[in-house]
């Protein structure tokens, strides 16, 4: 509701706008909304030249050795609760050892229910890691194309055991330590919830209206539009595009995205779709290593139409697009970040460089990853 409020104010403040016919949205500022989240975001690419005497974060640090016996995510290694990784030779998933939710937790009493400014709500899961590779020296651009088909394979095992319970299943990867990974053995999470979060809440919202009000799930006219336009888009294959989305805030966020047809739930992917989607994988994390030569770091997670008790909401089906959202930290080189403080946390999302910058720069990389480049 708020957001449709705020889209009306802009609508609003643009009625009282002369049209200027000298406008080039890569010189000049202006805003874009993101239907999907209902955010609007601040776009200012005549800044890309200033200058920077801000934070520098120190280079990333050489590889980890590809074996720590006192690495806990390593096979064969006891975890500090003293069970044992077994010696595994692919993906590897265990509860996790200090999670964020527990599944027999009790609940908050139910007097606040009807209280507007003190409400809360009962909150139960289950939190796993999932561990990518037997190696710690490895990463997924560096993995084949079928070690990577091997981590979705499992991804999807995972969402179809605990999305038979749990409404929202989300599978988030932090890569690299400015991202608060609190290790350097390629893995992932999985946080299974009760209830709806936040993000998945809003674009569960956002795909409903625009469903209803225009009769086709909205991703799918967006990425049918983007294909189209070519103007953000990062690297493609048979079944997924990877693009730097219209109102991406990250400077360069990526989202993936079915491009041949309509999938709501990852769970639903065929062999195909999943070989399709593993050279996808490494083909933009490839990319991504190659833009700044180094382990680019980036929170990730895919988001689906909602599971457990919503698992037979066939309407959802019907408007929710299966979707990737890759958000990476840097700026400008391996050592500058983009902050999302001042303006970000009081007025709204701000970036320098357009989406279209972004995504030309990372399609002229090479597919060939820097450090392959350089042993041969
Ligand atoms: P991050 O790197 O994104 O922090 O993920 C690592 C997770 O692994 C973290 O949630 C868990 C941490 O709780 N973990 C265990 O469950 N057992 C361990 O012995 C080490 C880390």
């Amino acid at each position: 509701m708020q957001k449709d409020q705020q889209q009306h104010d802009r609508t609003t403040t643009d009625n009282v706008n002369k049209v200027d016919h000298s406008f080039d949205p890569n010189e000049h500022q202006h805003v874009r909304y993101n239907p999907l989240c209902g955010d609007w975001v601040l776009v200012s690419p005549h800044r890309t030249k200033r200058p920077w005497a801000g934070q520098v974060e120190r280079p990333s640090q050489q590889d980890p050795p590809r074996y720590d016996p006192a690495n806990p995510l390593c096979p064969g290694v006891p975890r500090p609760n003293g069970k044992i990784n077994p010696d595994y030779q692919s993906t590897y998933v265990f509860p996790n050892d200090f999670p964020a939710l527990l599944d027999d937790s009790p609940s908050p009493p139910d007097d606040g229910k009807d209280d507007s400014l003190f409400q809360w709500g009962a909150a139960r899961g289950e939190c796993r890691v999932m561990c990518f590779h037997p190696h710690t020296d490895i990463t997924l651009p560096l993995m084949t194309q079928a070690e990577v088909r091997a981590v979705i394979d499992r991804w999807i095992e995972e969402l179809e055991d605990l999305g038979k319970k749990h409404l929202w299943v989300q599978i988030f990867e932090n890569k690299g330590a400015i991202m608060g990974c609190s290790n350097p053995h390629p893995h992932c999470q999985i946080w299974a919830s009760s209830f709806l979060p936040n993000e998945p809440r809003m674009k569960d919202h956002n795909q409903r209206q625009y469903y209803l009000n225009h009769g086709t799930p909205m991703l799918m006219d967006y990425v049918a539009r983007e294909m189209e336009k070519q103007e953000r888009i990062v690297v493609t294959t048979d079944c997924w595009v990877a693009l730097v989305p219209f109102w991406a805030t990250w400077p360069f966020e990526v989202m993936v995205l079915p491009s041949h047809r309509h999938i709501s739930r990852m769970t639903q992917l065929s062999s195909q779709e999943r070989d399709s989607l593993a050279l996808l994988v490494k083909k933009l994390t490839t990319k991504y290593d190659n833009l700044f030569e180094c382990s680019f770091p980036y929170s990730m997670g895919w988001h689906g139409a909602p599971t457990g008790p919503r698992l037979k909401d066939f309407e959802a089906d019907k408007y929710w697009v299966f979707h990737g959202c890759y958000y990476p930290p840097l700026l400008r080189s391996a050592t500058v970040k983009k902050f999302m403080v001042g303006y970000e946390m009081l007025a709204q999302a701000q970036r320098d460089l357009t989406p279209e910058q972004a995504a030309c720069r990372l399609r002229e990389l090479p597919d060939e990853h820097y450090k392959l480049k350089n042993k041969a």
